[in-house]
């Protein structure tokens, strides 16, 4: 069975881009490979979290993914640093990393943009740790969103490297594409980040999720109600492609060109939409929060089978690079 290996990070609460470019594919994905998917909390510290909020934030992400349908006896769900291996292999591969290939990456610079006052090396080098994370289990395939391609480019760069100087070890390894490779924030300005304050959280209630689509930009030729709309500019639109039927979005389509159905409604059908997807996610992630020993046992059952197939990597690894004392 070919190899799946995918992260998300804890640095907030997950949202429906997460849901959608991410969650849905791993939940598709995990029946036809062997799965590992990591809540990557080493790659969090580059955003110097409160310690606190980011032990909670490992539990709810990793509840996300659970209630969100990753089933732990198909897929192996575990947390990055409970698998040392992953830092062990990112210093090896960051000595086998061009200065200048890391310079070119942009979500360094659009990160360092937003963090001025926190331009860390961990930020600097977290596509090589990236690296790591996905060849330490050799595999053949990553699902990303589209804001991670440039990474995944990285690297199937550094796996040609590593194996045109060690002799052949690792797979390179091929994007998955996602459905919703990139589902913008509620300012229809940037993609919707956990960072950017700017996003539908996958846990909140449709109240919460309706008052923050009040708010959202719709089609910025749309002043009035009496004015007529274009669906095709419209954010608001957009997540219908995600929620709605096709026959509800014809008519919503209608109603804005005709001016028959204001941006209120529109708004009110796509939140009652979003809440069949969320209603069910939320009740199973109050499940998943009131048994913290059954959360506790799958990332620690997950943990293990991770490590073990990190530690055959590292052997490995190890042998080729010519680390260890052996006669
Ligand atoms: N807006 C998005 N549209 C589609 N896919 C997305 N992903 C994230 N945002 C979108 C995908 O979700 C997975 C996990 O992402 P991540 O948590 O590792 O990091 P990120 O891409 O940096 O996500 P955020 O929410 O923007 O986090 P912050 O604000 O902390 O940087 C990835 O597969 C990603 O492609």
């Amino acid at each position: 069975m070919a190899r799946i290996m995918s992260g998300v990070q804890p640095t907030g609460n997950l949202h429906i881009g997460n849901y959608l470019g991410a969650l849905v594919n791993w939940v598709r994905l995990q029946a036809e490979y062997d799965a590992f998917f990591s809540i990557v909390d080493l790659h969090a510290l580059t955003q110097r979290p409160d310690p606190e909020a980011l032990r909670r934030a490992v539990r709810e992400v990793a509840i996300g993914v659970l209630a969100s349908g990753v089933d732990p006896d198909r897929a192996t769900v575990f947390v990055q640093s409970h698998v040392p291996q992953h830092t062990e292999l990112a210093w090896v591969l960051m000595c086998l990393t061009p200065l200048g290939d890391l310079n070119r990456m942009t979500q360094f610079k659009d990160k360092s943009h937003h963090q001025p006052e926190n331009v860390n090396t961990g930020l600097f080098t977290y596509p090589v740790l990236q690296t790591a994370d996905i060849v330490l289990y050799r595999a053949d395939r990553v699902p990303v969103g589209e804001d991670q391609e440039q990474h995944l480019e990285l690297a199937r760069e550094t796996v040609r490297r590593f194996n045109h100087v060690y002799g052949e070890t690792f797979p390179e390894p091929q994007v998955v594409k996602s459905n919703a490779p990139r589902v913008m924030g509620l300012d229809g300005e940037s993609k919707m980040s956990k960072s950017r304050n700017n996003e539908i959280g996958l846990f909140e209630t449709a109240d919460e999720t309706m008052q923050k689509l009040r708010g959202a930009k719709t089609d910025p030729a749309r002043l009035r109600k009496t004015d007529k709309g274009t669906p095709e500019v419209c954010n608001i639109f957009s997540y219908h492609g995600f929620f709605t039927s096709e026959s509800q979005r014809e008519e919503i389509a209608a109603g804005c060109r005709s001016a028959q159905l204001g941006c209120v409604d529109c708004k009110k059908m796509l939140c009652q939409n979003m809440e069949t997807v969320k209603g069910p996610i939320r009740e199973r992630a109050a499940e998943l929060r009131s048994k913290p020993k059954d959360l506790d046992a799958i990332l620690e059952r997950g943990a293990a089978r991770a490590r073990a197939e990190a530690e055959k990597t590292m052997e490995m690894v190890r042998a080729r690079v010519g680390l260890g004392v052996r006669a």
